[in-house]
């Protein structure tokens, strides 16, 4: 397990220095997206490793049970609903409906949502995939409520974890779980494949307790339209649509985004960051304070026990 590596002052080396008022340029990223080492030791098929090393996702379908999904939809409604959550300050709403839009830090407020982090089929792969012991980053309920959900702007997370939270390196990926359906009409997750190969430098400077706005609409860490132009061209748009219990699993730095939701369905997805232990958050790449533990897991880093999901298929 490679340590990140530090400099002679024993500080950590910004490669992909963004927001620090450069214009928007393209960075090649000298980071692999697949660390495995042994094809063959995959808990998938070599076909999906390579499709993920080459497009930067993979969509594995019914990967959990009608069973698993009904308790993952009944936690998704009780989270919604409780009191304390939505009094907590943690919880984010929609900029004009005031709906949940999102509920982070459920690995840990939800004893469901902690096992499904710990299950096999999550963190298994994850582990796998960035060849070291893993912890989550980041969790949360994207709820993308009917009627009203308003859209995620393009961006790549690692841009801002790196910026923000200080993640030194690309060795951190999402596994999206699809909670209802995500269909071509409500707000499914827009991505550009091989997109995760170009590090997007953005332009402008992070304000200060940028979190509050950018997880209701994200303005900074987002592409110029000749870098987002020019990756869509090359790489095209996929939708990533899912019934429920589905897996959208994807690399830190590919581009993505989704539109607003004005089906009456929700589209609403549990989303779990893995980050490779050697990759552990150190200060921030910008000149704000780090953002708080329920975005970004600082103080509380803890490898994952994976456990074998006694997944009760019925
Ligand atoms: O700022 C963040 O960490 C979050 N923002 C987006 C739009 N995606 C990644 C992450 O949830
Ligand atoms: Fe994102």
């Amino acid at each position: 397990m490679s340590l990140t590596e530090r400099d002679q002052n024993n500080t950590v080396q910004d490669h992909y220095r963004s927001r620090s008022g450069l214009k928007a340029h393209f960075i090649d990223r000298t980071d692999p997206v697949v660390y495995a080492a042994e094809p063959t030791a995959a808990p998938i098929s070599e076909k999906l490793v390579q499709q993920y090393d080459e497009q930067g996702f993979i969509i594995l379908e019914d990967l959990f049970s009608a069973r698993e999904v009904a308790g993952f939809q009944q936690e998704l409604d009780r989270l919604r609903h409780d009191e304390e959550i939505k009094a907590s300050g943690e919880t984010i709403t929609e900029p004009d409906s005031g709906d949940v839009r999102s509920i982070f830090r459920i690995h840990e407020i939800s004893p469901l949502f902690k096992k499904l982090a710990a299950d096999a089929r999550l963190a298994g792969l994850a582990q796998y995939l960035l060849d070291d012991q893993v912890y989550i980053h980041q969790s949360r309920l994207n709820y993308k409520p009917g009627f009203r959900g308003k859209e995620f702007y393009w961006h790549s997370d690692f841009e801002t974890w790196h910026v923000e939270d200080g993640m030194p390196a690309m060795r951190a990926l999402s596994m999206s779980i699809t909670l209802t359906a995500n269909d071509e009409s409500n707000g499914p997750l827009l991505l550009i494949p091989g997109s995760q190969r170009k590090y997007v430098v953005c332009e402008g400077h992070t304000p200060a307790e940028h979190f509050r706005s950018s997880l209701k609409k994200q303005e900074y860490g987002v592409p110029s339209d000749e870098c987002l132009s020019h990756l869509a061209e090359q790489g095209g748009i996929v939708t990533a649509t899912g019934k429920p219990g589905s897996v959208i699993l994807f690399d830190c730095n590919i581009m993505h985004g989704s539109n607003g939701n004005i089906t009456p369905f929700p589209r609403s997805n549990a989303f779990f960051v893995y980050n490779a232990l050697s990759n552990r958050v150190v200060d921030p790449f910008c000149d704000q304070a780090p953002r708080p533990e329920y975005i970004c897991t600082r103080r509380q880093i803890k490898p994952l026990t994976v456990q074998q999901s006694g997944n009760n298929h019925g």
